[in-house]
């Protein structure tokens, strides 16, 4: 990162009002600076209140548990399992045969097996998952960064959304999310295959499923095949970015 782009990005976040963002720009700087939908997410403001949570002081991280605070019993929810003879036969297989697709608007579409994801710098976490139906638990979370394959990729600079496809659906209709660039640069937000020091098991969305910490239970992606970078979200599946945003129950930015 240039001196110059700190400043400019510094100068940014002080315009929206925000300070000690410092966590924020631990990675990804360099992407985020180059990104037209990171910048005028920034300048824009349009939203004060998302605003501060994200970059305001203290709120930058997740708080992070000791593993003495880790749930006995982590619930599973959503979907916990996958009829699909496809992701049956992968699983039996330990996933040798799985790849994470990651297209849309990047410059280079990346076809990244589950050995890749696993040999990537690893970040590990023991945050707490907040579902919106009222229960929480706390687990230890283990994958590479986002930020990490989204620079390998290399986003073009309309790129503002990042979606994820998911392996399951509710009847016919397949769950996807969706999340802005602050998220997806997050330090926090990371691809797990591992919780608990364990595999992630098929209920907890085998092989990987998304981190997304300072977000709400459903905007954690579980059974992630493929990832899209976008402009818009207009035009994908319901347009308003994830499985229940477009059921109508529940809303995009899922802020905690
Ligand atoms: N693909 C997929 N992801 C999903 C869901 C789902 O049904 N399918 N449920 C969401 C909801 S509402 C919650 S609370 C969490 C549950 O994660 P867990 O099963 O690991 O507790 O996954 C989220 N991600
Ligand atoms: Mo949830």
């Amino acid at each position: 990162m240039t001196e110059r782009k700190l400043i400019v990005s510094r100068r940014k976040l002080l315009r929206v009002g925000a300070l000690g963002a410092g966590g924020l720009m631990l990675s990804g700087c360099d992407s985020l600076n180059r990104s037209e939908g990171f910048r005028s997410l920034l300048e824009g403001a349009e939203d004060l209140h998302k605003g501060f949570q994200r970059l305001g002081g203290e709120g930058a991280l997740a708080r992070e548990f000791a593993p003495s605070d880790m749930s006995p019993v982590f619930r599973a929810n959503g979907n916990r399992e996958i009829a699909d003879s496809a992701y049956r036969q992968m699983l039996a297989g330990g996933f040798a045969d799985w790849a994470l697709k990651v297209d849309g608007l990047v410059e280079k579409p990346l076809v990244l097996p589950l050995a890749a994801l696993q040999s990537l710098p690893q970040r590990q976490q023991i945050t707490r998952h907040d579902c919106v139906e009222g229960w929480s638990a706390i687990g230890k979370w283990q994958g590479p960064q986002l930020s990490r394959i989204l620079d390998m990729a290399g986003l073009k600079p309309q790129a503002r959304y990042i979606v994820f496809h998911c392996a399951d659906r509710f009847g016919s209709t397949p769950y996807y999310e969706s999340i802005d660039l602050i998220d997806a640069f997050h330090p926090q937000t990371i691809l797990a295959w591992r919780m608990n020091d364990a595999l992630l098991p098929e209920r907890h969305g085998a092989p990987i499923r998304l981190r997304v910490e300072r977000q709400l239970g459903y905007k954690h992606a579980k059974f992630v095949m493929r990832i899209e970078a976008r402009d818009s979200l207009a035009g994908l599946h319901g347009g308003k970015g994830g499985y229940w945003e477009d059921s109508g129950d529940y809303a995009w930015h899922a802020g905690i």
